[in-house]
């Protein structure tokens, strides 16, 4: 059986992407959290040896770490043959959605949501303006791309729709509102069966 250990923090959108992944997945693993807040070189020695960014999440396979959340996502559906890893046409769609949500909602959701997180220094207002209105597009491009799917992979969830997940989880946190597909999507998500809190993908 592969050796699957995780590393990952639960304020870490990229780190529950793949914690999800794994979850609905039915793959066993061991994770352990990673203060993401805590100064990089305080980290613990383990963590720092397979992250060459000091970053979460990376997932240990058999001894060979992998960093990266979306190419973790998409060793994952390729090795295990899951979340569209079944066929070419899925892994097509993951890497479509993975580039799409990493160029774009992965661009805008987090810096949003850290601007609101008290503590941080926030962002000059138009940054924000700039941020949201990216955001604004995305939503858009997120109900064309979804059409009338339940899922962005069809009937089921896959690697792209973990990659989504990973920040349109957190719309309020990040201050901005969800079109009804992705509140539906959202809905959709959060009753799957492997669906988790973060807290609960990463506890302490
Ligand atoms: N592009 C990376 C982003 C990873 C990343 O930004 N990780 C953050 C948490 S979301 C982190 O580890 N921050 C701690 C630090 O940089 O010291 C991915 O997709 O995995």
């Amino acid at each position: 059986m592969t050796d699957l250990h995780l590393y990952g923090h639960p304020d870490s959108g990229h780190a529950c992407k793949v914690a999800l992944a794994l979850s609905l997945a039915g793959l066993a693993h061991r994770t352990t959290r990673i203060d993401i807040w805590a100064a990089p070189e305080t980290r613990p020695a383990d963590f720092l040896a397979v992250s060459p960014l000091a970053e979460v999440p990376v997932l240990v396979i058999d001894g060979t770490p992998v960093f990266q959340s979306g190419a973790i996502l998409m060793e994952l559906a390729q090795r295990f043959a899951v979340l569209g890893g079944d066929t070419p046409e899925g892994l097509r769609r993951g890497r479509e959605i993975l580039m799409w949500e990493g160029n774009r909602i992965g661009l805008c959701l987090p810096q949003l949501k850290e601007a609101r997180r008290i503590g941080s220094g926030g962002l000059p207002p138009d940054v924000i303006a700039w941020l949201t209105a990216r955001f604004e597009v995305d939503r858009n491009n997120f109900d064309r791309l979804l059409g009338a799917a339940e899922f962005l992979h069809g009937a089921a969830p896959g690697i792209g729709d973990c990659a989504v997940w990973g920040y349109v989880q957190w719309l309020e946190e990040a201050g901005v509102t969800p079109s009804d597909k992705m509140r539906r999507w959202g809905e959709a998500m959060r009753a799957l069966p492997g669906m988790k809190a973060p807290e609960a993908f990463f506890p302490s």
